[in-house]
């Protein structure tokens, strides 16, 4: 199977206003699009070339292709981040909200925590609600960073905090960015779907369903 640019999940104006069409055109049409086809240039004719983009994410940083590693990071990271929205998701499932509540007393309080990481992620990065070891964490990582190179994490949603992401919208205000966007457009429909699939494939099951 051979990389390619996957589609957004919504049209392109379904986020607007707190994540623009404008935005959007530039962020998937543009920045999206140039780690993708970088990455498709960068593997043609090497081993790559028809691996999954989770395996070639995790080979580029196990043998220190720092450059491959970064357009396929960013191109996994961007898929995940757009499915990390959402203009009509639920509350959480039953599941992920009794770890909220275990792990961080509340769901506006994780929000507090995600926010606040996102703000403090120094330059170009990502805010992550990852599962590890059955707990709920937030993390951030920098510039291409992820959860994936990452041993025992599992991303459960994400926000992008490089300036590509808010500067046509918000300019340099990025609180206002991430809280908007905290508040108003996460898939906690998705998240809950992610955390089924890695209790399912963990030991920490029993608890989340028990706790
Ligand atoms: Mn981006």
């Amino acid at each position: 199977m051979a990389i390619s640019l996957s589609p957004l999940p919504y049209a392109q104006d379904a986020l607007a206003p707190v994540v623009s069409a404008r935005t959007m055109d530039f962020h998937y049409g543009k920045h999206h699009r140039g780690y993708v086809d970088k990455l498709i240039a960068q593997l043609s004719g090497t081993d790559l070339e028809h691996s999954n983009l989770e395996d070639i994410v995790r080979s580029a940083w196990r043998s220190g292709n720092q450059s491959t590693f970064n357009n396929a990071a960013q191109a996994w990271n961007h898929d995940f981040f757009w499915h990390s929205l959402s203009p009509d998701s639920g509350p959480p499932g039953t599941e992920l909200e009794i770890l909220i509540n275990r792990d961080f007393g509340s769901r506006p309080e994780l929000l507090k925590s995600l926010v606040d990481a996102a703000l403090a992620q120094f330059g170009s990065g990502w805010a992550w609600l990852v599962v590890d070891g059955g707990h709920l964490r937030i993390v951030t990582t920098s510039n291409a960073d992820c959860p994936l190179v990452h041993e025992g994490q599992t991303a459960l949603l994400t926000i992008d905090v490089w300036e590509h992401a808010y500067y046509l919208d918000y300019q340099n205000d990025r609180k206002r960015y991430v809280e908007t966007l905290a508040a108003s457009l996460l898939n906690w429909d998705a998240a809950s779907a992610r955390l089924k699939l890695s209790a399912s494939q963990h030991a920490y099951a029993s608890a989340a369903a028990g706790a």
